[in-house]
């Protein structure tokens, strides 16, 4: 059966991975069409060997394309939306754009694969920090039941965008020159610094990236009285979110239990032995499509709760690699 796909943001930093990945696991495509804006028009990218011309996204791209994986931020995808699913395409989409609507499934595959068989012609990828913490938690969530989740990230750059990963590096190095610096894409400096602020501030006080932790988990375990409260904060790294996460269980879990439920989990990798200082970090989720759990600790503050440790890489795992997961689903299914 034909399958075209389109890549549309294929030039920017999760767009390069999809491409990548796309290689990588061999994706099952006939054609393939790079679109982005005029301002790379022109760009010659290779994937599996053949070189593609990057072309400007117009409403006629998408003719005679099954497929339409969208990182091209929220008002692209608004804005292409309709075009895309008139052709009789499904558009893949990576941006908050359509999250939560009603009629648009949010997936995460190894958590709710079945909500695919729902779409209308778009299927929502969740917010990168939201990914990395379903996939560990579903496993427990199935066996003890999940209340109350507490969760303070620690985010990379990457998540921003090409042009936060180039300001991070230039004030980095202007910092230890001694020299002036000037930020742009951040409002405070973000080299040698934290910033307790990923996205707008809402009228409750909390962020947008912190709003989407809660009703992004709502919808993907499809249990709106989980309760998740978050604080996110952007950090300087370049590739990979961490997640320090606390959970109030429906019944108690020892450690031993979760890390062997973990361990036997798809898309899991547990690296936990303090004996051996033995933890992931964000530069391990660099090279490493699991989502890395360590520090799993009982906490002994709750009647029955624990402490973990959660990393991955946001441009794969949290974007071009589930995006591409849902795709290699639908296919199964609909192709
Ligand atoms: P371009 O390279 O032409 O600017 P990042 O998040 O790393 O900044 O990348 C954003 C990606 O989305 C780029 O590939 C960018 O293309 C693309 N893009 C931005 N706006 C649009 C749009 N309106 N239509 C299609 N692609 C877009
Ligand atoms: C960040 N999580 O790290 C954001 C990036 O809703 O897809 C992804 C935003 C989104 O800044």
């Amino acid at each position: 059966k034909r399958c075209n796909v389109a890549v549309v943001g294929a030039t920017g930093a999760v767009g390069r991975e999809m491409l990548n990945i796309l290689e990588e696991r061999d994706f099952p495509y006939d054609d393939l069409k790079l679109l982005a804006t005029e301002r790379s028009a022109g760009t010659i990218m290779t994937v599996k060997g053949e070189e593609y011309e990057v072309e400007v996204t117009t409403p006629e791209s998408f003719e005679d394309v099954d497929i339409a994986l969208f990182s091209a931020g929220s008002t692209a995808s608004e804005n292409l939306a309709e075009e895309v699913v008139s052709r009789g395409a499904v558009m893949i989409d990576n941006s908050s754009a359509f999250r939560m609507d009603d009629d648009v499934p949010l997936v995460v595959p190894e958590v709710n694969p079945e909500d695919i068989a729902q779409h209308e012609g778009i299927i929502a990828n969740p917010n990168c920090s939201t990914i990395q913490m379903v996939v560990p938690l579903k496993p427990i969530y199935d066996k003890v039941g999940i209340e109350r989740i507490v969760v303070s990230t620690y985010q990379a750059v990457s998540g921003t965008g090409k042009d936060a990963m180039d300001e991070l590096v230039e004030q980095s190095e202007k910092i230890l020159n001694e020299e002036e610096i000037d930020p742009e894409v951040y409002p405070e400096q973000i080299a040698f610094n934290a910033l307790p602020h990923i996205d707008v501030f809402f009228d409750n006080d909390y962020t947008k990236e912190e709003m989407k932790m809660v009703n992004e988990t709502q919808k993907i375990m499809n249990d709106d009285s989980i309760k998740v409260t978050a604080t996110t904060v952007r950090i300087p790294v370049l590739i990979g979110h961490g997640e320090s996460v606390n959970l109030e269980l429906g019944s108690k879990l020892e450690a031993e239990e979760a890390k062997r439920l973990l361990s036997e989990t798809e898309g899991v990798k547990v690296i936990d032995n303090p004996d051996e200082l033995a933890y992931p970090t964000q530069i391990d989720s660099e090279e490493d499509d699991d989502v890395l759990v360590g520090r799993i600790r009982v906490d002994e503050t709750l009647e029955a709760g624990l402490n973990l440790w959660i990393v991955a890489n946001n441009l794969r795992k949290g974007a071009a690699l589930n995006t591409i997961q849902i795709a290699e689903k639908l296919i199964e299914t609909e192709f």
